[in-house]
């Protein structure tokens, strides 16, 4: 076996033939459709219009203007297997008719954006303005939308999470996002709110990138094909969410859908005819070479192990960052996580399966959740591959290595881990400046009495004698995070003095159930090295990090053992026994961390805001598996745009929609103020409708390019003048260095800019 660095080596070696052969090629070729979505679509139209056909979508080019690009969203709860959908699977035709949801056949509810799943895609060239129109039409429950990759650089309040960048939406509300596509790549977009993202509340988020900036645009003819990966339940998550929380329920899932398609169990209609539900076919030439872009816009534990079969994968990029291309047998992603790679059909011509495999929670030892796709050469017969297919298979090494191995890091010799990858863009501070600030965050599952799921001498964790019963708690450093009621980016001004807490404010909380705001606070242009522990004692289980606002640098990710402790890691690190890998470390802003061990990651801390760090498992993030950056003072952090939605906590006593209590160690309902409150209310002295957030009209966010209608024109122009560099990075910072000059592309755009900062200036 070769070591996995040679190997690595090797694989490069092998690209640059590749990479000079096809030099002459051109860039892939996105059609522009010119249809729809340059100016609001009506929302009437809204879930009539095919989206895939926006004029947005289309060949960036390096001296082309950048649009501004309307969407309409539409939230709604919906049926699968609804009446839309006429005789499916018995007639394949009938299960692509508008408004039909398939799934996998089995009927259950969901909730969709625009009576689609996955969502309507957003496909845009870097440098265009995002406007989405999201309209809540949920009977009950709010929401929010965030653009999982993106920035929001002069645009934090657009970051989509609730009491943290914005309130929810509420049933009946709308909101206008709108931001400009700064980081390129394979993003997506999905709902914060809950577990909605479960439900079918997510769809991509492409950002192309003009020639000039494309380090890769010569290794593949096409690039018109997108993976989102679901992991698919056959009931609300909610439901699943409180059954397995309060009693005996799974929390497994049974299977996933592949851009919403898959199989399950044979159909049957009442004549005993069987059929299969349809499932995604890629209709492919021989002898080119295909980008796929791969989505994990999964909510539970299960990890995807994705392979194409006779084919290897060309891994090209991961969250949007760029790497230095390697070939792999296969590929690993976890919830969160992106990966773009290469696939070149110099096959047979025939049928290929596309294999998607669930570990983790979906792998043998439960339900053993995969799914297919094809790969259908043309001239091969409109058919299944040959190859029987089930949850098995068989590495074939000699294709290569897996990349992103599970529970592998560093240490592995059988896979290519993270670390190992070299980002193509140049290092920057956050991997050539020692660290200003050094973050252990460690985490298990504990079995506490989190008053949640367990009451003390009530049904206690201990008292539970059915251990399927007992909920042991997952937390960062000890802390359940608690959101506090208003958004700390929006109403920064509600936000009390000892509001937040951290490790170094809160006691005994190993062995107290703790819950409070945990905030780490770090200054603007600070270098912060994160070392993530998983101490790996409770079970073997798996869980990816997001950073939002944010990419970082992967610099060590390693498996210890089963089990670890955060003394056990410094003791490692003083010895000088972590080897962090600081050049060409790739950038990220979803990673995982091996049971049993760490990962380390650095960021250069030049985006002032909240920032949310959390765990993309949905059932751990709810449950308060996250904490949150404070980067910079509230003077440094851009100023709200005028009539933002408000809201916040209408019980207060004192009239102050305010901060909550700063640790909550053992949730003692304040029964006084309860009482009061309620005979306040009896006595009709303060309304009966709280302070909920409406948000009647869209907020007034000026349509020029950058620069909010701000309330300051100090504080604004001192923004831009910090922000300006970093900006104009985002925008630039992937050029290859091959390119010839400054990107012509983005020129106008500065320009754009500027002519935009200058007109904001003059109006305000
Ligand atoms: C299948 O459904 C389509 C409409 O969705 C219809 O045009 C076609 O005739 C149907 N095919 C059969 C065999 O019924
Ligand atoms: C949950 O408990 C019920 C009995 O209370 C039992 O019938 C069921 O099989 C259990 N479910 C699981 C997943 O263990
Ligand atoms: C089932 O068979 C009956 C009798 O042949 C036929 O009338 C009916 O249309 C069939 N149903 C379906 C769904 O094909
Ligand atoms: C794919 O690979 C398998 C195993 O190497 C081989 O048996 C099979 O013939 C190949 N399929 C095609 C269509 O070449
Ligand atoms: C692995 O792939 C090679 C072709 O690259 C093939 O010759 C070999 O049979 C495959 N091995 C297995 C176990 O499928
Ligand atoms: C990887 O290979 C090296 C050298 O052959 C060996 O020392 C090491 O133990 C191997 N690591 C694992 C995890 O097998
Ligand atoms: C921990 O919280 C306290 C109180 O909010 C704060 O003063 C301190 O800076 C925080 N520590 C870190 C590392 O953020
Ligand atoms: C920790 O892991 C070791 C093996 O590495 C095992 O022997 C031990 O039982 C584990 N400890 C706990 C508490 O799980
Ligand atoms: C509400 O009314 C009750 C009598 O109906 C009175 O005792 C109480 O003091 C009132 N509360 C407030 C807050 O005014
Ligand atoms: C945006 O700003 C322009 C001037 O820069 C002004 O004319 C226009 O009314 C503003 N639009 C909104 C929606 O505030
Ligand atoms: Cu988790």
């Amino acid at each position: 076996m070769m070591r996995p660095r040679k190997t690595m080596i090797w694989n490069v070696l092998l690209l640059l033939p590749y990479l000079f052969a096809h030099e002459s090629q051109s860039e892939a070729v996105i059609t522009a459709y010119n249809d729809i979505g340059l100016a609001p679509v009506d929302p009437e139209i809204a879930d009539t219009v095919d989206w895939s056909r926006h004029a947005c979508r289309r060949t960036c080019r390096n001296d082309a203007p950048p649009l501004d690009c309307y969407y309409t969203f539409k939230l709604e709860s919906y049926e699968t297997m609804s009446k839309a959908c006429y005789d499916c699977p018995f007639n394949i035709t009938d299960c692509f008719r508008p408004h039909c949801v398939p799934a996998d056949g089995i009927r259950r509810s969901l909730l969709v954006v625009n009576r689609q799943l996955p969502g309507p895609p957003i496909e845009v060239c870097q440098g265009d303005m995002i406007i989405v129109d999201m309209i809540n039409m949920l009977h009950s429950g709010s929401t929010t939308m965030h653009w999982h990759g993106q920035h929001h650089l002069v645009s934090p309040y657009m970051d989509g999470v609730p009491y943290i960048s914005q309130c929810p939406i509420p049933p009946g509300g709308t909101f206008r996002y709108k931001y400009i596509a700064t980081e390129g790549g394979t993003h997506f977009w999905h709902s914060h709110l809950g577990f909605q993202r479960g439900d079918g509340v997510f769809g991509p988020l492409l950002v192309r990138v003009p020639p000039a900036v494309n380090w890769h645009k010569d290794l593949y003819d096409f690039d018109e094909f997108t993976l989102v990966v679901a992991d698919w339940v056959h009931e609300l998550s909610d439901s699943m969410f409180l059954a397995h929380h309060h009693a005996n329920g799974t929390n497994k899932a049974p299977n996933l859908l592949i851009n919403g398609l898959g199989r399950y169990t044979h159909m049957r209609d009442e004549n005993e005819t069987l059929a299969d539900m349809p499932v995604l076919t890629f209709d492919v030439q021989p002898n080119s070479r295909y980008r796929f872009r791969l989505i994990n816009a999964e909510f539970l534990n299960c990890p995807i192990e994705v392979s194409v079969d006779n084919h290897t994968l060309l891994v090209i990029s991961s969250d949007g960052g760029d790497i230095e291309p390697v070939q792999a047998e296969s590929l690993v992603s976890y919830a969160g996580e992106r990966f773009d790679f290469i696939v070149e059909t110099n096959q047979p011509v025939d049928n290929y399966w596309m294999r998607f495999r669930g570990l983790m929670d979906c792998d043998e030892r439960f339900l053993s959740a995969y799914q297919v796709a094809i790969l259908r050469y043309e001239g091969a017969p409109d058919g299944n591959p040959d190859v029987e297919v089930s949850y098995d298979r068989v590495r074939n090494d000699s294709y290569g290595l897996q990349v992103n191995a599970l529970n592998e890091g560093t240490e592995s010799n059988n896979s290519i881990s993270m670390p190992m990858l070299n980002a193509m863009d140049s290092d920057d501070a956050s991997n050539s400046r020692e660290p200003d600030y050094q973050f252990y965050i460690s985490y298990d599952f504990y079995a506490k009495d989190n008053p949640s799921f367990h009451r003390k001498n009530l049904y206690g964790f201990h008292q539970v004698k059915d251990h399927k019963q007992r909920l042991f708690t997952p937390q960062l450093n000890h802390i359940s995070m608690k959101l506090p009621s208003f958004p700390l980016l929006s109403q920064r001004d509600l936000i009390q003095p000892d509001q937040f807490c951290n490790s170094s404010t809160v006691e005994e909380c190993e062995k107290n159930f703790c819950a409070c705001s945990h905030v780490l606070q770090v200054k603007m242009n600070s270098v912060v090295e994160l070392v993530l522990v998983d101490e790996g004692f409770t079970f073997d289980a798996n869980h990816p990090f997001h950073l939002h606002g944010y990419q970082f640098r992967v610099v060590a990710m390693e498996r210890v053992g089963h089990n670890i402790t955060v003394a056990e890691v410094k003791e490692m690190d003083r010895r000088g026994l972590i080897n962090r890998k600081l050049k060409k470390a790739p950038l990220k802003d979803t990673v995982t961390v091996p049971d049993g061990g760490y990962t380390i990651l650095r960021f250069f801390a030049d985006n002032p805001g909240y920032w949310l760090f959390h765990c993309h498992i949905e059932f751990h993030a709810e449950i308060g598996m996250s904490l949150i950056f404070k980067v910079g003072e509230h003077e440094q952090m851009l100023p709200v745009p005028p009539n933002f939605p408000k809201c916040g906590d209408w019980s207060r006593k004192d009239g102050h929609s305010g901060a909550d209590d700063p640790v909550d160690k053992t949730y003692t309902q304040n029964d006084e103020t309860y009482v009061k409150n309620l005979q306040n209310l009896r006595n009709n002295t303060i309304p009966m409708i709280p302070t909920i957030p409406t948000i009647p009209t869209i907020p007034t966010i000026n349509a020029t390019r950058q620069v909010p209608a701000s309330v300051d024109l100090l504080v604004t122009i001192d923004h831009l003048v910090k922000l300006w560099p970093r900006f104009m990075g985002e925008l630039l910072h992937r050029r290859p260095s091959s390119a010839s000059g400054p990107s012509a592309t983005l020129l106008p755009i500065m320009l754009a800019c500027l002519v935009s900062f200058v007109v904001n200036l003059r109006s305000l």
